[in-house]
């Protein structure tokens, strides 16, 4: 008997997220080793707690396939991107990367609405909400280093930024703790 419930389309589709995730976490990983590299212990702290959030993403796409009887694809991952050039970069590039994926997920509410997934399309809400979270949280590393001075911030503000980066809670968590309740 056959218990897949979800179409070839929308497998491939959840499949491709799924990979897209693990991308992000590697993009976040790497980000972090760069930091370090750096100096910015703090900075990176704060890259490689995200990068962890990153990786219970794709585990949320990979359990849900399973779930509906289709099957789960590892594949490999792409290289994350070349190297940030200074914090205001790195910052950027995180910011685009959100804003990207957020895309991404768009597309997988709107596949799923188009066929009338309706299982799929509520399992997308609660990225969505992630998505506007991991946004904002990403256009407030942006402000940050705005007021530190951006490409030209100064040590002694890039050296609080650390220290502050540190303790920030990662606010992503907040869909994760919607989510178990
Ligand atoms: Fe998975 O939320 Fe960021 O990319």
């Amino acid at each position: 008997m056959n218990t897949n419930r979800l179409s070839k389309k929308i497998t491939k589709a959840l499949n491709e997220q799924m990979t897209k995730e693990a991308h992000a976490a590697q993009i976040y990983l790497s980000y972090g080793a760069w930091a370090v590299g750096q100096g910015y212990a703090g900075i990176a702290n704060f890259l490689f707690r995200h990068s962890h959030e990153e990786r219970n993403h794709m585990m949320k796409f990979m359990e849900y396939i399973q779930e509906r009887g289709a099957k789960a694809i590892v594949t490999a991952i792409p290289a994350p991107p070349a190297d940030p050039t200074s914090i205001n970069n790195c910052f950027e590039k995180v910011f685009q990367h959100e804003v990207d994926n957020t895309s991404a997920i768009y597309d997988l509410v709107n596949l799923s609405h188009e066929e009338r997934d309706w299982a799929t399309f509520s399992f997308m809400q609660w990225f969505v909400k992630e998505q506007l979270e991991e946004e904002t949280l990403a256009q407030s590393l942006m402000n940050k280093i705005k007021i530190a001075g951006g490409e030209g911030a100064k040590a002694e503000a890039l050296y609080n930024l650390d220290k502050d980066l540190e303790k920030t809670p990662d606010e992503g968590k907040k869909a994760e703790q919607a989510k178990e309740e």
